[in-house]
């Protein structure tokens, strides 16, 4: 987001100096224009802007411990222990550096060369704006000798700096409380949020120290995290926490420099079929790729084509590894840092700097051959898995014919189950999958046929898990699902060719039912990630409960809307209710279906997201694996979790 703001404010500047000192009402007037959003992301993003300059500190030698406390009424505290924000009066300006850094706009990327400037330049853009966006912030710096404090509300200071004592301790505190008048959505922070961010950041920052502590509750909660391992620590958890069997026992490392840039990368294979590439730019994640990504597939896949035509292992006439081939069953870490760091889109976080494509890939090539040359069993080990694959995608290819051929001798190529709309085309139409047929019976009846089709699903299902795409094309569960949608699998998937804007999942609000929702949801995101990418697949949200008084008639979706509706219809206790618990999809009659869940003038419906479905992949994973210890670990760990990502 830091680099976002920079490059827009790079093309309103041409020349003109007056921006600078633009005020801060621009943040507070457009407030979107700054942080992407003021709804939970927005809010918890101004605690990354204000870690991020301990983080700079932390990379630049000077700090080693960083303490992020969430207190009473959603206040946060930052604290750290390094050199503490510079006080002194900066030329330009006549104020204490500390002062501008919170009340100029930008002012770290700005100030740079004369005055203050951020230590790696690639951060510190953003308290100015956090600052802005809160009811009010107050500062605290220790540079030894004294303490300093000053306070803002709304971004506007309440009084110069002031000096308030003397100490031998270094650091800065910021705390802050984000404007409710802003963030109208809400201001409450998600400590399981706050926390994957944290723990990402001391594993990018091998040896940080960063406490977490929600004090909110009576019982305060702590998290002490430090990584000596660094993003070798990362890629060790990852496969821990999926409980996934690695193919090799040590974490592979490897990394480079040239001039400003550095990157570094872990990678280890394990024993499932999917890849995982997490990746960072000045510990940015970067959730679509880039030119550091494209160097490390580019690199992966010429050092195991190389490597496998040197020692005959693939042989002449053998065609070479394709790059999914070599990637199956792999997770990686791969962090850059770069001063001058382009990304292709401003919304989006894709780096563009070529200059890293050639960096990184140079790096797998080199460094990644030595490695083999010196654990060939550990080469070997992974080529094997890599020609399995190669092996499974040609077996894919010929089942994918087979299917092909057969859907085109058949007369009707939909799936008999399929209850098609009358509207053709994806605009304005919606398909139902829904588990059972007898709440597949309600839901034909109960439909709007112009635009609703309803597809019943039967059948055991596939362990996607242990699958790959050959098995799904056999599948008798998810066939149908890939046929009514029609936009094929995999590499070949085409969402021009999908047949309905809306994929709606209806199941029962139960564990079976949660259960079809996250294979579903799995499903959907291993072979068709676009469908969720482009925010096509929904899950519609059946009462839970029917309260009836005489004609008036009311459907809740939880239970204090359930006591809601019954003081409303009965007000003070007098008269009677009739409350009427629904189990399952298939107890409520059409008419009710179509009301309550259906017709889209009163349903509520949840869009999945890509957060959504990575949490769905990430719980099914450990649910469905074969391990049990990591499963029973995991559910015990996680009890009250799973029940809130009850997708
Ligand atoms: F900016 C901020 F308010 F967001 C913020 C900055 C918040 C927090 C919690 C910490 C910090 C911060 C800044 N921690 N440490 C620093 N360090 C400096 O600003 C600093 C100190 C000394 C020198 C120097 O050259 O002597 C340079 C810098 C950048």
């Amino acid at each position: 987001m830091a680099e976002q703001v920079n490059l827009q404010q790079e093309q309103e500047y041409d020349g003109t100096q007056i921006q600078v000192l633009e005020g801060l009402e621009a943040v507070r007037k457009r407030p979107g224009m700054y942080i992407s959003t003021t709804g939970p992301k927005g809010l918890h993003h101004l605690v990354y802007e204000i870690v991020d300059n301990s983080i700079d500190e932390a990379l630049a030698g000077h700090c080693d411990k960083i303490t992020v406390e969430i207190l009473p009424e959603n206040i946060i505290r930052v604290s750290d222990n390094g050199r503490g924000i510079p006080v002194g009066i900066q030329p330009q300006t006549g104020l204490p550096a500390v002062t501008v850094v919170f009340t100029v706009l930008h002012a770290g990327g700005k100030f740079g060369g004369s005055g203050y400037k951020f230590s790696g330049g690639l951060h510190g853009v953003g308290a100015s704006v956090v600052n802005a966006l809160s009811e009010w912030l107050e500062v605290e710096v220790c540079n030894g000798e004294h303490r300093y404090f000053q306070r803002y509300e709304r971004g506007d200071e309440t009084g110069p700096l002031k000096e308030i004592g003397d100490t031998n301790e270094t650091g800065t505190t910021v705390t802050f409380k984000a404007d409710a008048e802003i963030f109208q959505e809400t201001t409450t922070y998600d400590f399981d949020t706050l926390l994957h961010r944290m723990r990402e950041q001391a594993f990018l920052n091998a040896g940080t120290l960063i406490i977490l502590k929600d004090l909110r509750g009576v019982e305060p909660v702590v998290k002490e995290l430090r990584y000596e391992g660094g993003i070798c620590s990362f890629v060790e958890y990852i496969h821990q926490r999926k409980g996934l069997e690695t193919l090799h026992d040590e974490v592979i490392y490897l990394s480079t420099q040239d001039g400003d840039s550095s990157a570094e990368l872990a990678l280890q294979y394990n024993d499932s079929y999917n890849e995982l590439i997490l990746s960072f730019v000045n510990n940015v994640h970067t959730t679509d790729g880039g030119t550091h990504e494209e160097g490390f597939k580019l690199g992966l896949t010429r050092v195991m084509n190389d490597y496998a035509r040197k020692y005959n292992i693939l042989k002449d006439s053998d065609k070479n590894l394709t790059g999914e081939d070599v990637r199956e069953g792999l997770t990686v870490v791969l962090s850059v840092k770069l001063t001058d760091a382009q990304f292709e889109s401003q919304t989006k976080v894709k780096l563009g700097n070529t200059s890293m494509r050639t960096l990184v890939s140079g790096m797998v090539y080199e460094k990644l051959m030595v490695y083999f040359e010196e654990n060939p069993a550990v080469a070997r080990a992974i080529l094997d898995k890599s020609l399995n694959a190669a092996r499974a995608r040609e077996a894919a290819r010929k089942a994918r014919e087979v299917a092909r051929r057969k859907s085109a001798l058949e007369s009707a190529q939909l799936p008999g189950k399929l209850a098609d709309c009358s509207q053709k085309g994806a605009e304005g139409t919606e398909i139902y999958i829904v588990e059972g047929d007898s709440a597949g019976g309600s839901a034909k009846l109960g439909r709007d046929r112009k635009f609703q089709a309803i597809l019943p699903l039967w059948g055991k299902m596939l362990n996607v898990e242990k699958a790959r795409l050959d098995k799904v094309y056999g599948n008798e569960k998810l066939m149908p699902v890939v046929t009514a949608l029609g936009t094929g699998l995999g590499e070949e998937f085409d969402l021009t060719k999908l047949r309905y804007g809306k994929i709606i999942i209806m199941a029962d609000a139960d564990v079976d039912g949660s259960h079809i929702r996250t294979l579903l949801l799995t499903f959907f995101f291993r072979f068709m990630r676009p469908l969720i990418e482009e925010g096509h697949v929904c899950i519609a949200q059946p009462p839970l409960f029917k309260i009836s008084r005489g004609k008036q008639v009311r459907y809740a979706f939880s239970e204090p809307e359930r006591d809601q509706y019954i003081r409303e219809l009965c007000p003070d206790g007098n008269g009677k209710c009739e409350i009427q618990r629904y189990k399952g999809l298939g107890e409520m009659d059409p008419e009710q279906l179509w009301e309550t869940t259906m017709n889209p003038a009163n349903r509520t419906m949840l869009r999945v997201s890509m957060e959504d479905a990575v949490k769905a992949d990430e719980i099914f994973t450990i649910l469905m694996g074969d391990k049990v210890g990591p499963r029973r670990e995991f559910i015990e760990q996680n009890a009250q979790y799973v029940q809130n990502l009850d997708i």
